[in-house]
């Protein structure tokens, strides 16, 4: 393969950060550009997300046919799925084979935390550090460290003190946790904690699940996938994979054409009677047109999912508390569970309230809220991350005369199309804040990006230009839309980590683009062709 030579004084072309879905891809383009590239990645193997999420009962909730790499034709006909959601460990199995099959192991560079990433003017070079204490020189520096993948665990007092074990769900340890007779406490109720509860309560003596804000959640209806639904699939994979690209959310179903408010209400219910019998991330959404848009609209799926709720869990009390109220459906991400409500039938899971008596303190043995103590075994941090931006800002990333990315994203991230920043010549970032990344299927955004920046690398390196960055005006006007166009929804309502509400202190700037994924490869496809407008392009 061309440029898969280490050069000498460990010097490079290109330094991708993170061997998860998004480097691993980008490694491959490398390659086939001949630039000779290097991957950092802090884990002691690849898969990013889905190596280090491996607590019980993670699986992706896109289906496994459209949660995968399209770029190969081959490796699509070849995979064989197993189920219509793929566990964690299925999706780690074929992120390992697309490794062995790729042949990348030889550029990732395992156990290896990138510390700072340094621009230097006068070379036109990043200066990499590692934690290692090693010193690496590239010209183009490409992030791809994911968005979800700086965890949040809340500073609870007292939490040296427990005696018991602790858990973060992205931090899982990988000889698994037995559960068996012990009473587990879990704090959150997201997607991972959504997830993780029904199979923690049947192995647990009891779980108390600390709850602050209730979810929506739909289910997922898992099934074993069928040989011939996955052949079905196989075969017309192009058409079913560049419908997905075109779409809003990265997902090949049809867009709604319909206001929820232009049928009858019996109509209405039969429609979301039948998105929740199919289940899934598109299932309620994918129903009517203007549910993120029109607050009325989307009451009338939020009662809906609430009557559920009443009709699923049978203690009329934990119904109640289970029943999200205080913002609109969808605008946190929605969850999609198996079991999930059911589990709260269980006579061995209670579910505490702690909005209104918040955690006070851990305790040596358990959990003290404002009103009651818990006494614990083991805590289960189901507390989700600092997402989009923690990954980046945990890098010390410099710019031009030696600007901290943290100190220019001090009032919320900045970005021309979510892939650079203005002041950061070469760098680029794979999903990041200002693209649709975490409000698609991950791995059409990610090919999109990677393919993006590849042609990119092209163009940089046949026309011999030494340096690229986005122009201020042009990363002004992106900024701009991205709000612009968040304001016309409700996401802005809840106190998402789409918002950054979930970290104390952090700004509240709504993160992704919500403009679709279609819509997004558009305008990006026509900057291209158009030299790259809005980017400064320098010998
Ligand atoms: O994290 P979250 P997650 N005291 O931030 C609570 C993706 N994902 O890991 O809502 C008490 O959603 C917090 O409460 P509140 C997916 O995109 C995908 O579950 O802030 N509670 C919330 O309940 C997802 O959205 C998949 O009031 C505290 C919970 O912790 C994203 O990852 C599976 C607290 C955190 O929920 C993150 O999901 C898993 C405190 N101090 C994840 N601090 C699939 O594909 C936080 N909480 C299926």
């Amino acid at each position: 393969m061309p440029g898969s030579t280490t050069p000498p004084l460990a010097s490079f072309d290109a330094i991708v950060v993170g061997a998860g879905l998004s480097g691993m891809y980008m490694l491959h383009r490398l390659r086939e550009l001949g630039l000779a590239a290097r991957v950092f990645e802090a884990g002691s193997g690849v898969g990013g997300t889905w190596y280090w999420n491996r607590y019980p009962g993670a699986r992706c909730d896109v289906e496994s046919l459209d949660y995968s790499y399209s770029f190969s034709p081959e490796l699509e006909q070849e995979w064989e799925w197993t189920e219509r959601y793929p566990t964690q460990p299925e999706i780690l199995r074929y992120l390992n084979h697309v490794a062995d099959r790729f042949d990348l192991r030889r550029d990732i560079q395992f156990n290896t935390r990138v510390q700072h990433a340094h621009y230097d003017e006068s070379s036109n070079r990043w200066d990499v550090l590692t934690d290692d204490g090693q010193q690496y020189t590239t010209r183009y520096c490409i992030m791809a460290v994911g968005c979800l993948s700086a965890p949040n665990r809340p500073d609870f007092k007292g939490l040296d003190s427990f005696d018991g074990c602790w858990y973060h769900t992205g931090l899982w340890p990988h000889e698994g946790v037995d559960f068996s007779g012990l009473r587990v406490g879990v704090i959150g109720t997201g997607s991972s904690a959504i997830q993780a509860i029904p199979q923690i309560a049947k192995q647990a003596e009891h779980v108390y699940v600390f709850q602050r804000t209730p979810n929506y959640s739909v289910p997922a209806h898992n099934a074993p996938l069928d040989s011939e639904r996955q052949r079905q699939v196989k075969a017309t994979y192009p058409a079913r994979r560049q419908q997905a690209r075109l779409s809003r959310a990265g997902i090949p179903l049809d867009p709604p054409q319909r206001s929820a408010l232009e049928v009858t209400p019996e109509e209405r219910v039969q429609v979301f009677e039948a998105g929740w019998q199919r289940g899934g991330v598109g299932s309620l959404n994918g129903t009517f047109k203007d549910l993120a848009t029109n607050p009325e609209a989307n009451e009338t799926v939020a009662q809906f999912v609430r009557d559920k709720i009443r009709q699923i869990v049978h203690d009329p009390a934990t119904a109640e508390l289970l029943t999200p109220r205080d913002y609109p459906f969808g605008t946190k991400r929605l969850c999609v569970d198996i079991d999930y409500f059911e589990t709260y039938n269980r006579p061995n899971v209670t579910l505490v309230d702690v909005r209104s008596a918040p955690i006070q303190e851990i305790t040596p043995d358990g959990l003290r809220t404002t009103n009651a103590t818990y006494t614990l075994d083991a805590i289960v941090f189901a507390t989700g991350y600092d997402a989009m931006t923690g990954p980046l800002l945990a890098i010390d990333i410099r710019g031009c005369d030696g600007l901290a990315l943290k100190t220019k994203w001090t009032a919320g991230p900045r970005t021309y199309l979510g892939v650079a920043t203005a002041g950061f010549p070469n760098m680029f970032m794979i999903t990041g804040p200002g693209s649709p990344s975490v409000l698609s299927n991950m791995v059409v955004s990610i090919e999109q990006h990677v393919e993006w920046i590849t042609d990119c690398l092209r163009f940089l390196e046949g026309h011999r230009y030494a340096r690229i960055e986005p122009s201020q005006e042009a990363e002004d006007a992106w900024v701009e839309h991205v709000n612009e166009v968040a304001n016309l929804t409700l996401y802005p309502r809840a106190n998402s980590w789409y918002m950054g509400a979930n970290i104390p202190g952090k700004p509240r700037i709504f993160m992704p683009y919500v403009g679709g994924v279609g819509a997004y490869r558009q305008k990006c496809d026509e900057i291209a062709a158009n030299n790259y407008e809005g980017f400064r392009l320098s010998f």
